[in-house]
């Protein structure tokens, strides 16, 4: 199914104490996605999963544990990429025989890579992998910046379907809507849903629809109907709950909120060197919980 569209939850990951997966309270935040959130898909294994943080062999826990558990009822995006490219061909051919929708891959960082040796990364990846892939640009994260041009280049790569557009650059944005008609974009700022939609991105992808599906949707459906100021007005309710989770401490809070929502077997710790909530942070979600959410 190419059609991958509206809202995807890019999928948290709750730890134990020795850092291995809770596998009992994953799939409870998958069913409260595919419940309560109503999302369309899940991203998995993108920044929100800690994914840089995991063994190779417990990203592909991830991806079994997420198909099982959602079957073929939502749509399901693997994010395979990293700093190894083998890595990323070996992932992806494993969520391709899982059966996962489309791969996505982050572009490479840490290293400052040139365009052509990005370009080079993705030529390997979709040579290697028989699946549609979705480009995962981040740039305040991975240093890595592209433009129209650079675009337009890896979108002419055979199996290039889309990317998730992490960033506020509007003027961008909109050249590569005008641009690409039929490439699949989707926004990878929560809290910038609404002027990304009225430039016509195909869907949304992130963290925070884990807890605020809801009106995300809402957001799409109400710029689809013109109802801007409807539109205006979720997406105020929404950056009062993301402002608040991020000064809070982003991924922690998040699961806390969705412990709290009910989500509620064995612990929900981060993956370290990422810290786990304190009790401060336990406070500030309760009152996040009851006054924002
Ligand atoms: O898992 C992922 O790769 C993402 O969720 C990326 C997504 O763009 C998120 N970015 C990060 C760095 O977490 C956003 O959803 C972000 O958390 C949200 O807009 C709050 O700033």
């Amino acid at each position: 199914g190419k059609n991958i569209k509206g809202i995807i939850s890019a999928l948290l990951v709750p730890f134990d104490e020795e850092g291995r997966v809770n596998e009992a309270g994953l799939r409870q935040i998958i069913r409260h996605n595919i419940d309560e959130m109503k999302v369309d898909g899940l991203y998995v294994g993108g920044s929100t999963g800690e994914n840089f943080l995991i063994e190779t062999d417990v990203k592909k826990q991830i991806f079994d544990i997420a198909k099982d558990e959602s079957k073929d009822d939502i749509h399901l995006i693997a994010q395979v990429g990293g700093m190894n490219v083998y890595e990323a061909i070996e992932l992806g051919q494993y969520a391709t025989e899982l059966g996962y929708d489309a791969i996505s891959a982050v572009t490479p960082f840490y290293y400052k890579f040139s365009f052509a040796e990005v370009k080079e990364y993705y030529q390997d990846i979709v040579n290697a992998v028989d699946n549609d892939l979705i480009i995962y640009s981040i740039p305040v994260l991975t240093g890595i910046e592209m433009g129209l041009k650079e675009f337009e280049e890896l979108f002419a790569l055979d199996n290039i379907i889309g990317v998730k557009f992490t960033a506020a650059d509007f003027y961008l944005l909109e050249r590569l809507r005008h641009s690409f008609p039929d490439v699949l974009i989707y926004s990878g700022f929560d809290e910038m849903l609404f002027p990304a939609a009225i430039y016509e991105v195909d869907g949304a992808i992130g963290s925070t629809y884990n807890v605020n599906g809801i009106r995300a949707r809402g957001i799409l459906e109400a710029v689809k109907d013109n109802d801007l100021a409807k539109a205006r007005q979720l997406q105020k309710e929404s950056n009062d709950l993301i402002e608040a989770i991020l000064a809070n401490g982003l991924y922690p809070t998040l699961k806390r909120l969705l412990q709290l929502e009910g989500c509620d077997e064995g612990p929900f710790l981060s993956r370290k060197p990422m810290a786990s909530i304190t009790d401060e942070q336990l406070e500030e979600a309760k009152r996040i919980h009851e006054e924002l959410l």
